[in-house]
């Protein structure tokens, strides 16, 4: 997962803490007035009179003035200027780029790292790794934590029960992330409804149903072609009358260049205001993902996405980009087609990912 955009980061280190190193070999270079301070002092010391003890005596003073040379050289700043930088900059923006990053992601993780790396002092002799590394870290946690929500601590305390939907162009996998979460809201105790939603596509209630089976739920389907605002808003009366928790509605893909299926989803949400709409997209889709996650969020505002397979993804652009680009967090990652393979998004978590 995210392998080949580990692999770039990883060499970024390396680029720009050598671009960092030269600098500081340069101020060594350029700079050496205290060293020498210390060097004459040393050299003083050397010739005083009445040194009369054998060497063996004197070396520990040796050794002391020696280290005392060492220790003022890396005492010694030096700062990273922008010229040291520009190229690899660039060569950094165009690294996330390929990698799928959306631009606006790329260009405010370039700038991040330029804002903490560029005038700064460091001492000589520090880790150059250690200082791009947490640069390269920090600028990524910013675009990737926009929201701190915190899904289930929101559903825990809302009232019961609490509806879910889908939403997201097809084949995706909202109706195996909706088996997942269902599994998932079972494991941590709750009862759980699904709507069978999608009565668009030819064998989807057939599909969900199945999942439905499998897992012991409830299932409330009406027949293909069937509004699926009533079918959310029957699922809702059932819950209600039978103290379910969890209300997990299914939608069919759709394009969001459909006006007439995003009318649908639209009407969905009017007739039933969930409490959560969830984005369904996969991370393989990469910069495709993260624009549909741009217009689904500005016709039918979701609280957060999720993006499936990324499992297969060895670009990470999505995951990277989705947050800072809707504003709204990523919820959960699909990691595979059984219903365990689902995580919870964590940003420390994709950081350790990317960097362990
Ligand atoms: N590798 C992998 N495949 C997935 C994942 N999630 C879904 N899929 C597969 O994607 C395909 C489409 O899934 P489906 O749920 O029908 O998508 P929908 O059209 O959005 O409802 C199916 O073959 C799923 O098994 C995932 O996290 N990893
Ligand atoms: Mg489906």
């Amino acid at each position: 997962m995210f392998d080949k955009l580990k692999e770039k980061l990883g060499s970024f280190k390396k680029i720009i803490g050598g671009a960092i190193e030269e600098k500081e070999k340069e101020t060594i270079k350029t700079e050496p007035a205290k060293a020498e301070a210390v060097k004459t002092e040393a050299a003083v010391k050397k010739v005083t009179p009445g040194t009369t003890e054998p060497v063996a005596a004197r070396a520990p003073e040796k050794i002391g003035i020696f280290d005392k040379i060492k220790a003022a050289v890396l005492e010694q700043e030096f700062i990273i200027d922008e010229k040291s930088l520009k190229d690899h900059l660039w060569e950094l923006e165009m690294a996330l780029l390929e990698s799928d990053v959306a631009l606006p992601v790329a260009e405010k993780i370039v700038e991040s790292v330029k804002a903490e790396l560029v005038g700064s002092r460091r001492k000589i002799g520090s880790d150059t790794g250690k200082i791009v590394e947490t640069a390269l870290k920090s600028a990524i946690m910013k675009v990737i934590s926009v929201d701190s929500f915190d899904f289930d601590a929101f559903v825990k305390k809302a009232n019961k029960p609490v509806s879910i939907v889908f939403v997201g162009v097809n084949g995706t996998g909202k109706t195996t992330t909706i088996a997942k979460m269902a599994e998932r809201f079972k494991e941590q105790g709750y009862s759980v409804v699904i709507a069978a939603g999608d009565t668009f596509r030819a064998g989807a209630i057939e599909q969900i149903e199945k999942h439905a089976e499998c897992l012991g739920i409830k299932l409330i389907k009406h027949q293909e072609g069937a509004d699926p605002a009533a079918i959310l808003y029957d699922a809702m009366q059932f819950a209600k009358a039978k103290h379910k928790d969890i209300v997990l509605a299914d939608t069919a893909g759709r394009m969001h260049t459909n006006v007439n299926l995003m009318d649908q989803l639209k009407k969905v949400c009017r007739v039933n205001n969930p409490d959560l709409v969830i984005f369904v997209d996969e991370a393989v889709a990469g910069n495709d993902a993260v624009e549909r996650a741009r217009l689904f969020n500005s016709a039918v505002p979701f609280s957060g996405s999720i993006l499936t397979k990324a499992d297969a993804d060895s670009k990470g652009g999505a995951a990277i980009s989705i947050s800072y680009t809707t504003g709204k967090p990523i919820l959960f990652l699909g990691v595979g087609q059984t219903y365990k393979d689902l995580v919870k998004f964590e940003p420390q978590w994709l950081l350790a990912r990317l960097f362990e």
